[in-house]
Protein backbone atom coordinates (compact mmCIF):
# COMPACT_ATOMS: atom_id res chain seq x y z
CA UNK A 1 0.00 0.00 0.00
CA UNK A 2 1.36 3.29 -1.08
CA UNK A 3 -0.61 5.33 0.90
CA UNK A 4 0.04 8.59 2.96
CA UNK A 5 -0.28 7.95 6.74
CA UNK A 6 -3.84 8.64 8.09
CA UNK A 7 -5.50 7.10 5.17
CA UNK A 8 -3.34 4.15 5.85
CA UNK A 9 -4.37 4.07 10.15
CA UNK A 10 -8.08 4.34 9.04
CA UNK A 11 -7.43 1.63 6.66
CA UNK A 12 -6.02 -1.13 8.99
CA UNK A 13 -9.04 -0.16 11.85
CA UNK A 14 -11.26 -0.99 9.06
CA UNK A 15 -9.42 -4.17 8.35
CA UNK A 16 -9.31 -5.43 11.50
CA UNK A 17 -12.98 -5.22 11.57
CA UNK A 18 -13.39 -6.70 8.30
CA UNK A 19 -10.98 -10.18 9.06
CA UNK A 20 -13.09 -10.73 12.36
CA UNK A 21 -16.25 -11.26 10.04
CA UNK A 22 -14.29 -12.62 7.64
CA UNK A 23 -13.03 -15.28 9.73
CA UNK A 24 -16.86 -16.22 10.34
CA UNK A 25 -17.60 -16.14 7.25
CA UNK A 26 -14.93 -18.35 5.83
CA UNK A 27 -15.74 -21.10 9.00
CA UNK A 28 -19.32 -21.01 7.79
CA UNK A 29 -19.39 -21.01 4.51
CA UNK A 30 -16.58 -24.08 4.41
CA UNK A 31 -19.07 -25.72 7.22
CA UNK A 32 -22.56 -25.94 5.85
CA UNK A 33 -22.26 -23.65 2.86
CA UNK A 34 -25.72 -22.35 4.19
CA UNK A 35 -25.33 -18.84 2.46
CA UNK A 36 -28.27 -17.33 3.75
CA UNK A 37 -27.45 -17.33 7.25
CA UNK A 38 -24.70 -15.17 6.76
CA UNK A 39 -27.12 -12.44 6.02
CA UNK A 40 -28.15 -12.12 9.49
CA UNK A 41 -24.70 -12.64 10.60
CA UNK A 42 -23.26 -9.58 9.10
CA UNK A 43 -24.46 -6.27 9.47
CA UNK A 44 -25.50 -4.53 6.34
CA UNK A 45 -24.98 -0.49 6.30
CA UNK A 46 -28.06 2.05 6.64
CA UNK A 47 -28.46 2.92 2.50
CA UNK A 48 -26.87 6.20 1.85
CA UNK A 49 -28.53 8.88 1.98
CA UNK A 50 -28.14 11.80 -0.30
CA UNK A 51 -25.75 14.47 1.42
CA UNK A 52 -27.05 18.04 1.53
CA UNK A 53 -23.41 18.87 1.59
CA UNK A 54 -22.72 19.08 -2.61
CA UNK A 55 -18.40 20.00 -2.16
CA UNK A 56 -16.98 17.88 -4.66
CA UNK A 57 -12.97 17.12 -4.28
CA UNK A 58 -10.22 15.98 -6.32
CA UNK A 59 -10.12 12.13 -5.76
CA UNK A 60 -6.92 11.05 -7.17
CA UNK A 61 -3.97 9.83 -5.28
CA UNK A 62 -1.43 11.65 -7.17
CA UNK A 63 1.32 9.83 -4.92
CA UNK A 64 0.22 6.14 -6.53
CA UNK A 65 0.15 7.72 -9.70
CA UNK A 66 4.20 9.19 -9.67
CA UNK A 67 5.05 5.55 -8.10
CA UNK A 68 3.09 4.29 -11.35
CA UNK A 69 4.38 6.58 -13.86
CA UNK A 70 8.04 5.00 -12.81
CA UNK A 71 7.85 1.84 -12.75
CA UNK A 72 9.85 -0.10 -15.13
CA UNK A 73 9.58 -4.01 -16.24
CA UNK A 74 7.74 -6.71 -18.16
CA UNK A 75 4.33 -5.25 -18.83
CA UNK A 76 4.40 -2.28 -16.97
CA UNK A 77 2.90 0.84 -18.26
CA UNK A 78 0.43 -1.79 -20.21
CA UNK A 79 3.39 -2.45 -23.14
CA UNK A 80 2.43 -5.94 -24.38
CA UNK A 81 4.76 -8.12 -22.88
CA UNK A 82 6.68 -11.48 -24.50
CA UNK A 83 7.81 -14.85 -22.53
CA UNK A 84 11.75 -15.52 -22.76
CA UNK A 85 13.75 -18.73 -23.38
CA UNK A 86 12.50 -21.60 -20.47
CA UNK A 87 10.26 -19.43 -19.54
CA UNK A 88 7.79 -20.66 -22.79
CA UNK A 89 7.85 -24.83 -20.89
CA UNK A 90 4.54 -24.27 -19.61
CA UNK A 91 2.99 -21.54 -22.03
CA UNK A 92 0.90 -24.21 -23.65
CA UNK A 93 -0.29 -26.03 -20.55
CA UNK A 94 -1.53 -22.99 -18.85
CA UNK A 95 -3.44 -21.16 -22.03
CA UNK A 96 -5.31 -24.55 -22.51
CA UNK A 97 -7.00 -24.26 -19.38
CA UNK A 98 -7.37 -20.27 -19.11
CA UNK A 99 -7.90 -19.11 -22.69
CA UNK A 100 -5.17 -16.76 -22.13
CA UNK A 101 -1.44 -16.84 -21.91
CA UNK A 102 -1.28 -17.83 -17.85
CA UNK A 103 2.45 -18.07 -17.88
CA UNK A 104 3.26 -14.28 -18.64
CA UNK A 105 0.80 -13.12 -16.41
CA UNK A 106 3.01 -14.97 -13.55
CA UNK A 107 6.06 -12.87 -14.82
CA UNK A 108 4.44 -9.76 -14.68
CA UNK A 109 4.00 -7.84 -11.33
CA UNK A 110 0.49 -8.00 -9.68
CA UNK A 111 0.53 -4.20 -8.99
CA UNK A 112 1.82 -3.46 -12.65
CA UNK A 113 0.97 0.22 -13.88
CA UNK A 114 -1.40 0.92 -16.47
CA UNK A 115 -1.77 3.51 -19.18
CA UNK A 116 -4.03 6.21 -17.74
CA UNK A 117 -6.69 6.36 -20.87
CA UNK A 118 -8.81 8.39 -20.07
CA UNK A 119 -10.47 11.47 -21.99
CA UNK A 120 -8.22 14.34 -20.70
CA UNK A 121 -11.06 16.19 -19.14
CA UNK A 122 -11.24 13.23 -16.93
CA UNK A 123 -7.80 14.17 -15.13
CA UNK A 124 -9.79 17.54 -13.72
CA UNK A 125 -12.70 16.34 -13.11
CA UNK A 126 -13.60 16.55 -8.95
CA UNK A 127 -16.22 14.38 -7.45
CA UNK A 128 -18.34 14.93 -4.45
CA UNK A 129 -16.53 14.22 -1.12
CA UNK A 130 -19.94 12.26 0.17
CA UNK A 131 -19.99 9.00 -1.67
CA UNK A 132 -21.12 5.82 -0.60
CA UNK A 133 -19.08 2.86 1.05
CA UNK A 134 -17.92 -0.37 -1.32
CA UNK A 135 -18.49 -3.84 -1.37
CA UNK A 136 -16.63 -5.36 -4.51
CA UNK A 137 -17.81 -8.80 -5.22
CA UNK A 138 -15.49 -10.84 -7.48
CA UNK A 139 -16.62 -14.33 -8.87
CA UNK A 140 -14.02 -17.03 -10.11
CA UNK A 141 -13.97 -20.78 -10.77
CA UNK A 142 -10.66 -21.77 -11.66
CA UNK A 143 -8.94 -18.15 -12.04
CA UNK A 144 -5.33 -18.10 -12.89
CA UNK A 145 -3.99 -17.42 -9.53
CA UNK A 146 -1.94 -14.24 -10.63
CA UNK A 147 -5.04 -12.45 -12.33
CA UNK A 148 -7.32 -13.17 -9.69
CA UNK A 149 -4.81 -11.62 -7.31
CA UNK A 150 -3.83 -9.13 -9.79
CA UNK A 151 -7.94 -8.00 -9.46
CA UNK A 152 -7.91 -8.28 -5.73
CA UNK A 153 -4.36 -5.61 -5.76
CA UNK A 154 -5.67 -3.36 -8.43
CA UNK A 155 -8.97 -2.74 -6.44
CA UNK A 156 -7.19 -2.05 -3.27
CA UNK A 157 -4.26 -0.34 -4.91
CA UNK A 158 -6.33 2.20 -6.63
CA UNK A 159 -9.57 2.39 -4.58
CA UNK A 160 -9.45 5.17 -1.85
CA UNK A 161 -9.42 3.14 1.18
CA UNK A 162 -12.01 5.58 3.12
CA UNK A 163 -14.56 4.37 0.16
CA UNK A 164 -13.78 0.74 -0.06
CA UNK A 165 -15.23 -1.32 2.87
CA UNK A 166 -14.21 -5.31 1.31
CA UNK A 167 -13.17 -7.18 -1.71
CA UNK A 168 -14.84 -10.95 -1.46
CA UNK A 169 -13.61 -13.39 -4.14
CA UNK A 170 -16.40 -16.00 -4.47
CA UNK A 171 -15.15 -19.00 -5.39
CA UNK A 172 -17.66 -20.67 -7.32
CA UNK A 173 -16.25 -24.48 -6.18
CA UNK A 174 -12.75 -24.34 -7.86
CA UNK A 175 -11.59 -28.25 -8.76
CA UNK A 176 -9.47 -29.37 -6.44
CA UNK A 177 -6.32 -28.52 -7.64
CA UNK A 178 -7.09 -24.85 -7.08
CA UNK A 179 -5.39 -23.88 -4.03
CA UNK A 180 -7.87 -22.81 -1.30
CA UNK A 181 -5.95 -22.55 1.40
CA UNK A 182 -2.83 -20.70 0.40
CA UNK A 183 -5.19 -18.77 -0.82
CA UNK A 184 -6.61 -17.69 2.35
CA UNK A 185 -3.96 -17.51 3.30
CA UNK A 186 -2.27 -15.20 1.33
CA UNK A 187 -5.16 -12.90 1.61
CA UNK A 188 -4.90 -12.61 4.88
CA UNK A 189 -1.65 -11.46 4.94
CA UNK A 190 -1.21 -9.38 2.16
CA UNK A 191 -4.86 -7.88 1.05
CA UNK A 192 -6.53 -7.60 4.24
CA UNK A 193 -9.85 -5.64 2.72
CA UNK A 194 -10.03 -8.93 0.83
CA UNK A 195 -11.42 -11.86 1.48
CA UNK A 196 -13.22 -15.83 -0.01
CA UNK A 197 -15.55 -17.35 0.42
CA UNK A 198 -15.54 -21.22 -0.94
CA UNK A 199 -19.13 -22.20 -2.45
CA UNK A 200 -20.10 -25.61 -1.63
CA UNK A 201 -21.20 -26.70 -5.19
CA UNK A 202 -21.02 -25.00 -8.37
CA UNK A 203 -23.50 -22.37 -8.67
CA UNK A 204 -22.08 -20.29 -11.88
CA UNK A 205 -21.31 -16.61 -12.02
CA UNK A 206 -24.95 -15.55 -11.46
CA UNK A 207 -25.53 -17.51 -8.06
CA UNK A 208 -21.70 -16.78 -7.03
CA UNK A 209 -22.55 -13.12 -7.10
CA UNK A 210 -26.09 -13.39 -5.13
CA UNK A 211 -23.44 -15.44 -2.59
CA UNK A 212 -21.26 -12.13 -2.87
CA UNK A 213 -23.79 -9.52 -2.36
CA UNK A 214 -25.72 -11.60 0.05
CA UNK A 215 -23.05 -11.01 2.51
CA UNK A 216 -21.83 -7.79 1.20
CA UNK A 217 -21.88 -4.41 3.97
CA UNK A 218 -21.29 -1.42 1.64
CA UNK A 219 -23.86 0.76 0.48
CA UNK A 220 -22.71 -0.02 -3.48
CA UNK A 221 -22.25 -2.98 -4.87
CA UNK A 222 -19.80 -3.73 -7.56
CA UNK A 223 -19.38 -6.60 -9.38
CA UNK A 224 -15.72 -7.21 -11.62
CA UNK A 225 -14.70 -10.36 -13.17
CA UNK A 226 -11.77 -11.81 -11.84
CA UNK A 227 -9.46 -10.91 -14.16
CA UNK A 228 -9.56 -7.18 -14.30
CA UNK A 229 -7.47 -4.51 -13.35
CA UNK A 230 -8.53 -0.98 -12.04
CA UNK A 231 -7.23 2.16 -13.74
CA UNK A 232 -6.73 5.33 -12.34
CA UNK A 233 -9.57 7.23 -9.95
CA UNK A 234 -11.68 4.42 -11.27
CA UNK A 235 -14.12 4.70 -8.27
CA UNK A 236 -15.49 8.13 -8.05
CA UNK A 237 -16.88 8.49 -11.43
CA UNK A 238 -19.03 4.73 -10.94
CA UNK A 239 -20.06 6.15 -7.13
CA UNK A 240 -21.05 9.83 -7.65
CA UNK A 241 -24.03 8.81 -10.42
CA UNK A 242 -25.59 6.68 -7.77
CA UNK A 243 -24.85 8.70 -4.39
CA UNK A 244 -27.36 11.38 -6.49
CA UNK A 245 -30.10 8.71 -7.55
CA UNK A 246 -29.82 5.49 -6.07
CA UNK A 247 -31.77 3.87 -8.67
CA UNK A 248 -28.85 4.82 -11.33
CA UNK A 249 -26.54 1.47 -12.01
CA UNK A 250 -23.16 2.48 -13.66
CA UNK A 251 -20.41 0.76 -15.79
CA UNK A 252 -16.88 1.46 -16.53
CA UNK A 253 -15.46 1.53 -19.57
CA UNK A 254 -14.18 -1.70 -20.43
CA UNK A 255 -10.40 -1.76 -21.74
CA UNK A 256 -8.91 -4.69 -23.05
CA UNK A 257 -5.84 -6.53 -21.92
CA UNK A 258 -4.65 -8.89 -24.52
CA UNK A 259 -4.82 -12.10 -23.48
CA UNK A 260 -1.46 -13.10 -25.14
CA UNK A 261 0.81 -10.15 -24.60
CA UNK A 262 -1.12 -8.48 -21.27
CA UNK A 263 -0.89 -5.13 -23.27
CA UNK A 264 -3.41 -3.06 -21.69
CA UNK A 265 -5.82 -1.00 -24.51
CA UNK A 266 -8.44 0.81 -25.49
CA UNK A 267 -11.68 -0.79 -26.79
CA UNK A 268 -12.57 1.89 -28.53
CA UNK A 269 -14.12 5.65 -27.71
CA UNK A 270 -17.02 4.38 -26.26
CA UNK A 271 -20.40 2.83 -27.12
CA UNK A 272 -23.82 2.17 -25.92
CA UNK A 273 -24.37 -1.67 -25.11
CA UNK A 274 -27.01 -3.23 -26.83
CA UNK A 275 -27.84 -6.89 -28.69
CA UNK A 276 -28.90 -8.28 -31.66
CA UNK A 277 -31.73 -10.58 -31.70
CA UNK A 278 -29.92 -14.09 -31.13
CA UNK A 279 -28.72 -12.39 -28.47
CA UNK A 280 -25.21 -11.47 -28.97
CA UNK A 281 -23.90 -8.52 -26.72
CA UNK A 282 -23.49 -5.80 -29.35
CA UNK A 283 -22.94 -1.88 -29.52
CA UNK A 284 -24.64 1.57 -30.66
CA UNK A 285 -22.30 4.23 -31.35
CA UNK A 286 -22.94 7.75 -29.14
CA UNK A 287 -25.45 10.17 -29.28
CA UNK A 288 -24.52 13.33 -30.61
CA UNK A 289 -25.40 14.60 -27.30
CA UNK A 290 -22.83 11.75 -25.58
CA UNK A 291 -20.32 13.07 -27.79
CA UNK A 292 -20.72 17.17 -26.36
CA UNK A 293 -19.37 15.52 -23.05
CA UNK A 294 -17.24 13.34 -22.96
CA UNK A 295 -15.91 13.16 -19.82
CA UNK A 296 -19.94 12.77 -18.65
CA UNK A 297 -21.83 9.48 -18.42
CA UNK A 298 -24.56 8.42 -20.65
CA UNK A 299 -27.18 6.15 -20.93
CA UNK A 300 -26.48 2.86 -21.88
CA UNK A 301 -28.73 0.39 -22.68
CA UNK A 302 -27.25 -2.96 -21.38
CA UNK A 303 -23.93 -3.16 -19.29
CA UNK A 304 -21.55 -6.03 -20.83
CA UNK A 305 -22.50 -8.05 -17.91
CA UNK A 306 -19.24 -8.16 -15.81
CA UNK A 307 -18.42 -5.01 -14.87
CA UNK A 308 -20.67 -2.64 -12.80
CA UNK A 309 -22.01 -0.85 -9.91
CA UNK A 310 -25.08 -0.47 -8.31
CA UNK A 311 -26.40 0.51 -4.74
CA UNK A 312 -27.48 -2.71 -2.66
CA UNK A 313 -30.35 -1.04 -1.85
CA UNK A 314 -32.26 -1.06 -5.69
CA UNK A 315 -30.26 -4.51 -5.96
CA UNK A 316 -32.16 -5.88 -3.94
CA UNK A 317 -35.39 -4.25 -4.39
CA UNK A 318 -34.89 -5.79 -7.45
CA UNK A 319 -34.46 -8.68 -5.94
CA UNK A 320 -30.78 -9.33 -7.27
CA UNK A 321 -30.57 -11.54 -10.04
CA UNK A 322 -32.88 -14.23 -11.26
CA UNK A 323 -31.49 -17.08 -8.89
CA UNK A 324 -33.10 -19.46 -11.86
CA UNK A 325 -30.27 -18.23 -14.20
CA UNK A 326 -27.28 -21.01 -14.25
CA UNK A 327 -23.79 -20.98 -14.78
CA UNK A 328 -23.00 -18.11 -17.58
CA UNK A 329 -25.09 -16.50 -19.45
CA UNK A 330 -28.33 -14.16 -19.81
CA UNK A 331 -28.04 -12.27 -16.41
CA UNK A 332 -26.86 -8.86 -17.83
CA UNK A 333 -29.82 -8.49 -19.89
CA UNK A 334 -32.06 -9.71 -17.15
CA UNK A 335 -30.56 -7.17 -14.60
CA UNK A 336 -30.59 -4.22 -17.58
CA UNK A 337 -33.95 -5.16 -18.46
CA UNK A 338 -34.94 -5.16 -15.23
CA UNK A 339 -33.74 -1.61 -14.18
CA UNK A 340 -34.67 -0.01 -17.22
CA UNK A 341 -38.31 -1.19 -16.91
CA UNK A 342 -38.68 -1.01 -13.52
CA UNK A 343 -37.98 3.10 -12.66
CA UNK A 344 -33.91 3.09 -12.66
CA UNK A 345 -31.26 3.77 -15.27
CA UNK A 346 -28.36 2.89 -16.54
CA UNK A 347 -25.16 4.78 -17.90
CA UNK A 348 -21.36 4.38 -18.77
CA UNK A 349 -19.06 6.41 -17.14
CA UNK A 350 -16.17 7.46 -19.74
CA UNK A 351 -13.73 8.50 -16.44
CA UNK A 352 -13.69 5.02 -15.00
CA UNK A 353 -11.84 2.43 -16.71
CA UNK A 354 -10.79 -1.49 -16.03
CA UNK A 355 -8.94 -3.60 -17.98
CA UNK A 356 -10.80 -6.86 -18.46
CA UNK A 357 -8.84 -10.24 -20.36
CA UNK A 358 -11.32 -10.94 -22.98
CA UNK A 359 -10.00 -14.98 -23.38
CA UNK A 360 -9.43 -16.29 -26.62
CA UNK A 361 -12.12 -19.10 -25.70
CA UNK A 362 -13.79 -20.02 -22.71
CA UNK A 363 -12.20 -22.93 -21.23
CA UNK A 364 -14.67 -24.39 -18.84
CA UNK A 365 -16.04 -27.87 -19.67
CA UNK A 366 -19.96 -27.77 -19.39
CA UNK A 367 -21.02 -28.98 -15.96
CA UNK A 368 -23.61 -31.15 -17.43
CA UNK A 369 -26.15 -28.77 -17.47
CA UNK A 370 -27.00 -28.90 -20.97
CA UNK A 371 -28.01 -25.98 -23.09
CA UNK A 372 -27.83 -23.58 -19.79
CA UNK A 373 -26.79 -20.51 -22.13
CA UNK A 374 -30.34 -21.34 -23.96
CA UNK A 375 -32.63 -21.92 -21.19
CA UNK A 376 -31.36 -18.54 -19.67
CA UNK A 377 -32.12 -16.51 -22.62
CA UNK A 378 -35.51 -17.95 -22.48
CA UNK A 379 -36.08 -17.22 -18.70
CA UNK A 380 -35.27 -13.55 -19.46
CA UNK A 381 -37.02 -13.85 -22.94
CA UNK A 382 -40.20 -15.08 -21.17
CA UNK A 383 -40.57 -12.80 -17.93
CA UNK A 384 -39.13 -9.78 -20.12
CA UNK A 385 -39.48 -9.52 -23.36
CA UNK A 386 -43.23 -9.59 -24.10
CA UNK A 387 -43.97 -9.69 -27.86
CA UNK A 388 -40.00 -9.01 -28.83
CA UNK A 389 -39.05 -12.67 -27.45
CA UNK A 390 -40.75 -13.81 -30.66
CA UNK A 391 -37.98 -12.24 -31.98
CA UNK A 392 -35.45 -14.33 -30.38
CA UNK A 393 -37.27 -17.51 -31.07
CA UNK A 394 -37.25 -16.84 -34.88
CA UNK A 395 -33.72 -17.19 -34.70
CA UNK A 396 -33.50 -19.84 -32.30
CA UNK A 397 -36.57 -21.91 -33.01
CA UNK A 398 -35.88 -24.56 -30.54
CA UNK A 399 -35.65 -21.84 -27.50
CA UNK A 400 -39.76 -22.72 -27.52
CA UNK A 401 -38.59 -26.45 -26.65
CA UNK A 402 -36.31 -26.00 -23.22
CA UNK A 403 -38.40 -25.84 -20.03
CA UNK A 404 -37.29 -22.59 -18.89
CA UNK A 405 -38.73 -23.65 -15.09
CA UNK A 406 -40.56 -21.91 -12.68
CA UNK A 407 -40.80 -18.57 -13.61
CA UNK A 408 -43.77 -16.94 -10.80
CA UNK A 409 -41.49 -15.37 -8.74
CA UNK A 410 -39.74 -13.28 -11.58
CA UNK A 411 -43.40 -12.18 -12.88
CA UNK A 412 -44.32 -11.57 -9.32
CA UNK A 413 -41.62 -9.03 -9.01
CA UNK A 414 -42.66 -7.69 -12.37
CA UNK A 415 -46.11 -7.12 -11.28
CA UNK A 416 -45.52 -5.77 -7.99
CA UNK A 417 -42.85 -3.22 -9.01
CA UNK A 418 -44.69 -2.17 -12.00
CA UNK A 419 -42.25 -2.02 -14.38
CA UNK A 420 -42.91 -1.09 -17.77
CA UNK A 421 -43.46 -3.14 -21.05
CA UNK A 422 -40.28 -4.29 -23.05
CA UNK A 423 -42.15 -2.15 -26.09
CA UNK A 424 -41.35 1.10 -23.70
CA UNK A 425 -37.85 -0.11 -23.71
CA UNK A 426 -37.20 -0.51 -27.51
CA UNK A 427 -38.66 2.83 -28.02
CA UNK A 428 -37.29 5.03 -25.21
CA UNK A 429 -33.70 3.34 -24.63
CA UNK A 430 -32.34 1.48 -27.25
CA UNK A 431 -34.42 3.30 -30.12
CA UNK A 432 -31.56 2.89 -32.67
CA UNK A 433 -31.33 -0.91 -32.29
CA UNK A 434 -33.98 -1.86 -34.59
CA UNK A 435 -32.26 0.55 -37.42
CA UNK A 436 -28.88 -2.02 -36.87
CA UNK A 437 -30.14 -5.14 -35.94
CA UNK A 438 -33.34 -5.21 -37.42
CA UNK A 439 -36.03 -7.92 -35.43
CA UNK A 440 -37.12 -9.23 -39.04
CA UNK A 441 -34.15 -9.19 -41.36
CA UNK A 442 -35.01 -7.61 -44.53
CA UNK A 443 -34.42 -9.99 -47.85
CA UNK A 444 -30.95 -10.60 -49.15
CA UNK A 445 -30.29 -8.78 -52.33
CA UNK A 446 -28.99 -11.90 -54.36
CA UNK A 447 -27.55 -15.63 -54.03
CA UNK A 448 -25.70 -17.92 -56.09
CA UNK A 449 -22.64 -17.91 -58.20
CA UNK A 450 -20.88 -15.06 -59.52
CA UNK A 451 -19.63 -15.79 -63.25
CA UNK A 452 -17.46 -13.34 -65.01
CA UNK A 453 -18.61 -11.99 -68.43
CA UNK A 454 -15.35 -12.01 -70.19
CA UNK A 455 -14.36 -15.48 -69.18
CA UNK A 456 -18.01 -17.03 -69.16
CA UNK A 457 -16.74 -20.77 -67.67
CA UNK A 458 -14.94 -19.09 -64.47
CA UNK A 459 -16.44 -18.20 -61.51
CA UNK A 460 -15.72 -16.67 -58.32
CA UNK A 461 -14.35 -19.60 -55.92
CA UNK A 462 -13.68 -19.44 -52.36
CA UNK A 463 -11.77 -22.85 -52.66
CA UNK A 464 -12.16 -23.52 -49.01
CA UNK A 465 -10.45 -20.65 -48.06
CA UNK A 466 -10.59 -19.56 -44.37
CA UNK A 467 -9.88 -16.15 -42.73
CA UNK A 468 -7.22 -13.95 -44.01
CA UNK A 469 -7.02 -16.10 -47.07
CA UNK A 470 -7.16 -14.39 -50.73
CA UNK A 471 -9.70 -16.08 -52.69
CA UNK A 472 -9.63 -16.05 -56.33
CA UNK A 473 -11.81 -17.27 -60.00
CA UNK A 474 -12.19 -21.33 -60.79
CA UNK A 475 -13.87 -23.57 -63.44
CA UNK A 476 -17.68 -22.95 -62.63
CA UNK A 477 -19.20 -26.09 -61.40
CA UNK A 478 -22.58 -27.24 -61.21
CA UNK A 479 -24.41 -29.46 -58.91
CA UNK A 480 -21.64 -30.71 -57.00
CA UNK A 481 -20.67 -30.35 -53.74
CA UNK A 482 -17.78 -28.04 -54.48
CA UNK A 483 -20.77 -25.71 -55.50
CA UNK A 484 -20.88 -24.38 -51.90
CA UNK A 485 -17.55 -22.58 -52.58
CA UNK A 486 -19.29 -20.80 -55.40
CA UNK A 487 -22.46 -19.99 -54.17
CA UNK A 488 -22.37 -16.62 -52.36
CA UNK A 489 -24.58 -14.26 -50.83
CA UNK A 490 -24.95 -10.48 -51.35
CA UNK A 491 -27.17 -10.11 -47.58
CA UNK A 492 -29.04 -6.69 -47.17
CA UNK A 493 -26.04 -5.61 -44.94
CA UNK A 494 -24.43 -4.90 -48.35
CA UNK A 495 -21.72 -7.61 -47.86
CA UNK A 496 -21.19 -10.70 -49.64
CA UNK A 497 -21.07 -13.50 -47.37
CA UNK A 498 -19.34 -17.51 -48.45
CA UNK A 499 -21.69 -20.38 -47.31
CA UNK A 500 -22.02 -20.96 -43.87
CA UNK A 501 -22.45 -16.90 -43.66
CA UNK A 502 -19.61 -16.50 -41.06
CA UNK A 503 -17.15 -15.25 -43.47
CA UNK A 504 -17.54 -12.18 -45.71
CA UNK A 505 -15.51 -10.72 -49.11
CA UNK A 506 -13.27 -8.03 -47.18
CA UNK A 507 -11.00 -5.82 -49.61
CA UNK A 508 -8.35 -3.72 -47.13
CA UNK A 509 -5.71 -2.58 -49.49
CA UNK A 510 -6.47 1.09 -50.71
CA UNK A 511 -4.34 0.40 -53.63
CA UNK A 512 -4.88 -0.70 -57.33
CA UNK A 513 -5.73 -4.56 -57.91
CA UNK A 514 -5.69 -5.31 -54.59
CA UNK A 515 -6.79 -8.65 -53.35
CA UNK A 516 -9.75 -10.13 -52.11
CA UNK A 517 -9.50 -11.81 -48.89
CA UNK A 518 -12.11 -13.84 -46.55
CA UNK A 519 -12.68 -12.34 -43.32
CA UNK A 520 -15.09 -12.83 -40.78
CA UNK A 521 -18.45 -11.19 -41.07
CA UNK A 522 -19.77 -7.78 -39.22
CA UNK A 523 -22.23 -6.11 -40.71
CA UNK A 524 -20.48 -2.83 -40.55
CA UNK A 525 -19.91 -2.37 -44.45
CA UNK A 526 -16.62 -0.53 -44.87
CA UNK A 527 -14.17 -2.95 -46.14
CA UNK A 528 -17.07 -5.41 -46.60
CA UNK A 529 -19.23 -3.08 -48.12
CA UNK A 530 -20.57 -4.81 -51.45
CA UNK A 531 -23.60 -3.30 -54.01
CA UNK A 532 -24.46 -5.06 -57.44
CA UNK A 533 -25.30 -2.89 -60.21
CA UNK A 534 -27.80 -4.90 -62.58
CA UNK A 535 -27.41 -2.99 -65.71
CA UNK A 536 -23.43 -2.20 -65.51
CA UNK A 537 -23.30 -5.93 -64.04
CA UNK A 538 -20.24 -4.92 -61.53
CA UNK A 539 -20.08 -5.61 -57.93
CA UNK A 540 -19.09 -2.42 -56.58
CA UNK A 541 -16.88 -2.36 -53.18
CA UNK A 542 -16.54 0.38 -50.89
CA UNK A 543 -17.34 4.01 -50.67
CA UNK A 544 -15.34 5.56 -52.91
CA UNK A 545 -16.10 2.45 -55.15
CA UNK A 546 -14.07 0.11 -57.00
CA UNK A 547 -14.95 -3.01 -59.02
CA UNK A 548 -14.72 -6.97 -58.64
CA UNK A 549 -12.27 -7.66 -61.25
CA UNK A 550 -10.21 -10.73 -62.49
CA UNK A 551 -7.25 -11.90 -64.83
CA UNK A 552 -8.60 -14.88 -66.64
CA UNK A 553 -5.01 -16.38 -66.99
CA UNK A 554 -3.48 -16.60 -63.72
CA UNK A 555 -7.08 -16.62 -61.94
CA UNK A 556 -6.17 -13.34 -59.55
CA UNK A 557 -9.65 -11.80 -57.94
CA UNK A 558 -9.20 -7.94 -57.37
CA UNK A 559 -10.58 -4.83 -56.88
CA UNK A 560 -9.67 -2.08 -59.62
CA UNK A 561 -11.07 1.34 -60.70
CA UNK A 562 -14.07 0.65 -63.06
CA UNK A 563 -14.62 1.03 -66.40
CA UNK A 564 -16.87 -0.01 -68.10
CA UNK A 565 -15.31 -0.86 -71.53
CA UNK A 566 -13.84 -3.59 -69.22
CA UNK A 567 -15.55 -7.37 -69.66
CA UNK A 568 -13.64 -9.07 -66.80
CA UNK A 569 -15.69 -6.53 -64.40
CA UNK A 570 -18.63 -7.89 -65.49
CA UNK A 571 -20.14 -10.74 -63.79
CA UNK A 572 -23.73 -12.20 -63.81
CA UNK A 573 -25.07 -12.88 -60.41
CA UNK A 574 -27.47 -15.83 -60.52
CA UNK A 575 -30.61 -14.58 -58.54
CA UNK A 576 -30.82 -11.44 -57.82
CA UNK A 577 -33.61 -9.69 -56.01
CA UNK A 578 -35.36 -7.42 -58.16
CA UNK A 579 -37.96 -6.58 -55.74
CA UNK A 580 -35.34 -4.92 -53.49
C1 LIG B 1 -19.17 -11.71 -20.14
C2 LIG B 1 -19.02 -10.85 -18.89
C3 LIG B 1 -19.25 -11.72 -17.71
C4 LIG B 1 -20.67 -12.28 -17.75
C5 LIG B 1 -20.81 -13.05 -19.04
C6 LIG B 1 -22.21 -13.55 -19.30
C7 LIG B 1 -17.66 -8.82 -19.11
C8 LIG B 1 -16.30 -8.27 -19.17
N1 LIG B 1 -17.74 -10.17 -18.88
O1 LIG B 1 -18.34 -12.82 -20.31
O2 LIG B 1 -19.10 -11.01 -16.51
O3 LIG B 1 -21.62 -11.26 -17.64
O4 LIG B 1 -20.51 -12.23 -20.14
O5 LIG B 1 -22.70 -14.32 -18.28
O6 LIG B 1 -18.61 -8.10 -19.23
N2 LIG B 1 -17.41 -17.72 -13.30
C9 LIG B 1 -17.87 -18.37 -12.17
N3 LIG B 1 -18.57 -19.54 -12.32
C10 LIG B 1 -18.83 -20.10 -13.54
C11 LIG B 1 -18.37 -19.40 -14.71
C12 LIG B 1 -17.68 -18.21 -14.54
O7 LIG B 1 -17.67 -17.91 -11.06
O8 LIG B 1 -19.45 -21.15 -13.61
C13 LIG B 1 -16.70 -16.44 -13.13
C14 LIG B 1 -15.41 -16.31 -13.91
O9 LIG B 1 -14.31 -16.79 -13.19
C15 LIG B 1 -15.36 -14.80 -14.16
C16 LIG B 1 -16.83 -14.40 -14.28
O10 LIG B 1 -17.57 -15.45 -13.67
O11 LIG B 1 -14.80 -14.11 -13.10
C17 LIG B 1 -17.29 -14.20 -15.72
O12 LIG B 1 -16.97 -15.30 -16.52
P1 LIG B 1 -16.11 -15.14 -17.86
O13 LIG B 1 -14.94 -14.30 -17.61
O14 LIG B 1 -15.91 -16.49 -18.43
O15 LIG B 1 -17.16 -14.34 -18.76
P2 LIG B 1 -16.85 -13.37 -20.03
O16 LIG B 1 -15.93 -12.30 -19.63
O17 LIG B 1 -16.50 -14.21 -21.16
MN1 LIG C 1 -14.36 -12.31 -18.13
Amino acid sequence: MRRNFKSLLKFCVISAVTMAVTVLVYRTMDGGGKIPKLVAERKRSAPFEPHSNNEKIDWHDYQLIEADAKRKGRGEQGVPAYLEGVETANYETLFRVNGFNAALSDKIALDRSVPDLRHQKCKAKKYLKNLPSVSVIIPFHNEHWTTLLRTATSVINRSPPELLKEVILVDDFSSKDFSKKPLDDYLAANLSKVFSIHLPERSGLIRARLAGAKIATGEVLIFLDSHTECNVNWLPPLLEPIAQDYKICVCPFIDVVQYETFEYRAQDEGARGAFDWEFFYKRLPLLPEDLKHPAEPFKSPVMAGGLFAISSKFFWELEGYDEGLEIWGGEQYELSFKIWQCGGEMYDAPCSRVGHIYRKYAPFPNPGKGDFVGRNYRRVAEVWMDEYADYLYLRRPHYRMIDPGDLTKQKALRERLKCKPFKWFMENIAFDLPLKYPPIEPADFGQGEIRNIAAPELCVDSGFKSRDQQISIAKCVKGTAAKGEQNFTLTWHKDIRVKGKTLCFDVSDPNDKADVTLYPCHGQQGNQYWRYDVESQHFLHGGNPRCLDCDPGSLRLFVSSCDDGSKTQKWRFENVNLTM
